[in-house]
């Protein structure tokens, strides 16, 4: 099949380098967002996310003509649904916006197009959602029109490389909309392409999510049994992970973004009496931050008006996403328990949160009677503790992210903790 024409619905981490990527192919690509101030800042060739590359991509899209920024659909040959799918507080899928991208199309979905859902989504949604609207339209899936759900698969930070790069699943409601979509996307995928039916599909990309959530909290689990057993975690990791049949994932300060720390309740909410071990994972990353405080009053004690300095707000190193962040959610904890608490984060947007945000590290630490870092940006990795100690009312730092270097930390006349090393004399003496 030929796709000449292609409209891109959602212009986010996802749709954005998806259109620009194909209007670099030499389509003409339509990207649609329902919000006017993406749409707006687009329009001025302004982006509204940061992603390492995106901005090149997208200003290369622009100036070759082929890509336009709308607030509706128009006819293409094809149509890409590449909508956020939020979890409500009860943890169950949010569909909203899909269900909202799939009702747009209606008005011009013809005869022998092409839709693809690329929205990370519950287990049977092509099928049982989005293929009854479209239908709505008076057309028959499969008979008049194709349809697939192809994942998004690509890692935030690298997302220009692993568009193209990884191996692709596209499952289709039958297999002529399975091989239309491999038409559609060979025109960029450097990756294999693997065709199936739309439910495995679905099911595919939130197993690898979960996946990689339940090790996490296998790693976290450990964590805390290290402290508990007064070993080193990161010691024991690198050693167990010596096996050639063992892979420990790295423990932190708990799980946040998008995409792991949300996927996982989709199967939950599918299948609830079968999936005890995913439900935990998620408490055990879910409990994370609340760990981290624990470990923050056994280091400090009461922290009633303490002056804590927090480096890092995103959910990971070096992207500008604070959604579902640990990091933000040990901040309202140490607000709660009355700390006075001092934010900062070069890469974070503005957000909600019970501290002040300091505009520097040195702002953030001047008078703080301890400095925690959550998330190991780059920047914080590489920073010099002889300038900061004089700043501090009292020079403690805890390093939850297993980023700086004890030696040279307790050098300088700090305090130094890690999270995940139980070895430390402030800690319960460990058993003999
Ligand atoms: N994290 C750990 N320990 C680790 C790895 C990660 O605590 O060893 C934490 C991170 O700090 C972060 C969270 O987990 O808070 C998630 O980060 P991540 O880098 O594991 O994943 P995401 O959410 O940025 O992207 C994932 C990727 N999925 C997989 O690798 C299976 C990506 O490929 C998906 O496209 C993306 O979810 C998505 O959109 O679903």
């Amino acid at each position: 099949m030929n796709f000449s024409k292609i409209c891109v619905l959602g212009l986010g981490y996802i749709g954005l380098p998806t259109a620009s990527t194909f209007a670099q192919c030499g389509m003409d690509v339509v990207g649609v967002d329902t919000n006017p101030k993406v749409v707006e800042s687009l329009q001025k060739r302004i982006l509204h996310i940061k992603e390492p590359g995106l901005d090149a991509v997208v200003q290369a899209a622009f100036q070759s003509g082929k890509l336009t920024v709308v607030s509706k659909p128009v006819e293409a040959d094809a149509f890409i649904i590449a909508v956020p799918t939020p979890i409500h507080h009860d943890k169950t899928a949010d569909l909203t916006f899909v269900r909202s991208a799939a009702e747009s199309i209606l008005p011009v979905l013809r005869r022998g197009n092409l839709v693809v859902l690329e929205s990370t989504s519950p287990p049977r949604t092509t099928r049982d959602i989005v293929r009854p609207i479209l239908e709505r339209s008076g057309l028959r899936a499969g008979k008049d029109f194709l349809l697939a759900y192809s994942p998004e698969r690509v890692l935030p930070g690298q997302i220009i490389r692993e568009l193209t790069e990884n191996a692709r699943v596209i499952g289709g409601i039958d297999r002529a909309s399975a091989e239309a979509g491999r038409d559609l996307y060979q025109a960029f995928a450097l990756g294999e392409i693997v065709l199936t039916d739309a439910t495995t599909a679905e099911t595919v990309k939130l197993m690898e999510n979960t996946f990689r959530d339940v090790n996490i909290s296998l790693a976290n689990e450990l964590l805390r049994l290290a402290e508990d057993f007064g070993i080193d975690i990161w010691e024991a990791i690198a050693i167990a992970n010596l096996h050639p049949r063992v892979k420990i994932m790295q423990p932190g300060p708990g799980v946040g973004g998008h995409c792991i720390s949300v996927d996982p309740w989709f199967l939950v909410e599918a299948a609830p009496n079968l999936t005890p071990l995913i439900r935990t994972a998620r408490e055990v990353n879910d409990s994370q931050p609340e760990y981290v405080v624990r470990r923050v009053e056994s280091i400090l004690g009461n922290l009633v008006g303490r002056k804590i300095a927090v480096l890092g707000l995103t959910y990971k190193p070096d992207v500008d996403d604070v959604r579902e962040s640990p990091a933000v959610e040990i901040v309202r904890l140490l607000s709660a328990r009355g700390a006075d608490v001092a934010t900062c984060d070069p890469l974070a947007p503005e957000v909600d949160h019970p501290g002040r945000r300091a505009r520097s590290v040195e702002e953030a630490v001047g008078g703080a009677e301890a400095l925690i870092l959550l998330v190991g940006h780059q920047a914080y990795r590489t920073l010099a503790p002889e300038s900061l100690r004089a700043l501090m009312k009292q020079p403690v730092s805890i390093d939850c992210q297993h980023a700086w270097d004890r030696t040279r930390w307790e050098a300088c006349g700090f305090q130094f903790h890690q999270l995940g090393d139980g070895r430390e004399p402030s800690l319960p003496t460990p058993r003999q």
